[in-house]
């Protein structure tokens, strides 16, 4: 047991570390560097799951953050992660791209583990404190939170879309789900679009009358807002500017046959990412002569992800499939039209991937940021390359220099990369300029810093 009290706690469902044979690492990722040195500066703690199913550990110290470990079991994982939060919630606020799957166990389990989650951030938060939670593993935790104890400021960020309301209201229990939100003083969307349809469902299913981007409920004001997610640019500005990182690059591009206009997709394997319709589309463009497999190639890094989803492991067997065929079709010995690697990569192997791509393919269906377009423009110091963007991507909003398609239309998704193939390298390397300046002025330490100070006030 923790007796110490903190001003301020960030609750997620996962604490910011990993596990390795020497210890605990930081996990990778622009939340954690932006958060952490966050955290430490107010002498803060982190509740959150360690990321293995029964393992009980107790709060420890990590890099000056306390660590608050949650515990779940391995039918909490199946129910509360994999069932509610990843098959049911995650496919409908991605505006239903699969569809979502109700069950009533995994409903009790998703409320008994946020319980569990906001009686923990109660424990040890100080009279007063600022409590941070994220994302759409959490979304009663504000309320709960509230409710013990009404002394605190709570501050509560979405990660993905918020749908709108005509899907939201297919929820079962999606009562109980908006006030949980509304527990929080302040709620944070990547998109105003996103704020727009929490309002929206707040005055449908409680009548509150939103004044520009606040509602009144319970005595309190909660206000609704964007504040769009970003990326440690100096980290990845660090990394592309690492000899060994160049070198990777430049190796990169010889293996894959030097003059080779080099097409890559980096995800998690998920279907909002738009994988099977990007291989397609870059399929289609072999066909009809577009592309030659003599002058093009494609890389797609596909990370594994929740594969004990079924929804999971059957888009990987479409894309392994539609990769065969494609290299089976269009390929020669020694040269092969889509490399697919479903493996996961060091953060230098990822920026090597970026320096070394001529055009970056982000192609989601639904996505509430998408924070590889920021990374590829970071890395690209030298002002080249060029960036296919889903409209359907928060960054499509920030980066209008992007050459934006709609992956749901195959032709429009043709027309993009083959424009982006065909530009003119000045108009190229202007696009870029004008996204550097976008991405470098607006980092992910000004968005957690834009949020706090909304939240304090
Ligand atoms: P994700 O859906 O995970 O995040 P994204 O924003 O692209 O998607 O972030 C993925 C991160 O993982 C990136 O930093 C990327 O570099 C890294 N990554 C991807 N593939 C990798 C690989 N093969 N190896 C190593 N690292 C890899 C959710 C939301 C997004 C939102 C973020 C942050 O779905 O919309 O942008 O949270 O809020």
């Amino acid at each position: 047991m923790d007796s110490r009290r903190y001003s301020f706690v960030v609750v997620a469902n996962r604490l910011p570390v990993d596990r390795t044979d020497d210890g605990w690492t930081r996990s990778p990722g622009g939340l954690v560097s932006a958060l952490e040195p966050i955290a430490r500066g107010a002498h803060g703690a982190w509740v959150g799951w360690i990321g293995v199913p029964g393992d009980d550990v107790e709060p420890f110290e990590h890099d000056g953050v306390r660590l608050l470990p949650v515990q779940l079991s391995a039918e909490d994982v199946d129910r509360y992660y994999e069932g509610q939060s990843n098959s049911t919630i995650w496919p409908l606020f991605h505006h239903g791209v699969e569809t979502p799957v109700h069950r009533r166990a995994w409903r009790v389990a998703y409320e008994e583990v946020n319980r569990r989650f906001a009686d923990a951030a109660a424990r040890v938060a100080a009279e007063g404190a600022t409590v941070w939670v994220h994302d759409y593993q959490l979304l009663l935790v504000p309320a709960m939170l509230r409710e013990a104890r009404p002394d605190l400021r709570i501050g509560f960020f979405l990660h993905i879309p918020f749908p709108p309301v005509e899907l939201f209201m297919q929820l079962p229990r999606r009562v109980d789900l908006l006030r949980g939100l509304l527990g929080a003083d302040l709620v944070g969307f990547q998109q105003s679009l996103a704020a727009h349809n929490f309002l929206q469902l707040s005055a449908r299913l409680l009548g509150l009358q939103p004044e520009g981007e606040q509602v009144r409920y319970d005595g309190r004001t909660v206000t609704a807002r964007a504040f769009p997610i970003s990326i440690d640019v100096g980290e990845i500005e660090k990394l592309a500017a690492d000899h060994t990182v160049r070198a990777e690059s430049r190796r990169l591009r010889r293996e894959l046959g030097g003059d080779r206009t080099l097409l890559l997709g980096v995800d998690r394997l998920d279907y909002t990412k738009g994988i099977e319709q990007r291989i397609e589309a870059y399929g289609e463009l072999l066909d009809d002569g577009t592309i030659s497999n003599r002058e093009a190639v494609l890389v797609q890094v596909a990370t594994p992800s929740r594969m004990r989803v079924a929804q999971y492991q059957q888009l990987r067997e479409r894309v392994e499939r539609e990769v065969g065929r494609i290299n089976g079709e269009f390929g020669d010995v020694g040269k092969a039209p889509v490399h697919y690697l479903f493996q996961s990569r060091t953060r230098e192997e990822l920026v090597a991937l970026y320096l070394a791509a001529d055009l970056m393919l982000v192609t989601p269906l639904r996505d509430g940021m998408n924070l590889v377009a920021k990374e590829y423009v970071a890395a690209r110091s030298d002002e080249r390359g060029a960036l296919v963007l889903s409209e359907f991507t928060g960054a499509a909003e920030e980066l209008p220099d992007a050459f934006q398609v709609n992956p749901y239309d195959t032709d429009d998704l043709e027309r993009g990369i083959a424009a982006a193939l065909r530009a003119d390298p000045a108009d190229l390397t202007a696009r870029m300029r004008r996204m550097r300046a976008h991405i470098a002025d607006h980092d992910v330490n000004r968005w957690a810093q834009e949020f706090l100070d909304a939240l304090g006030r």
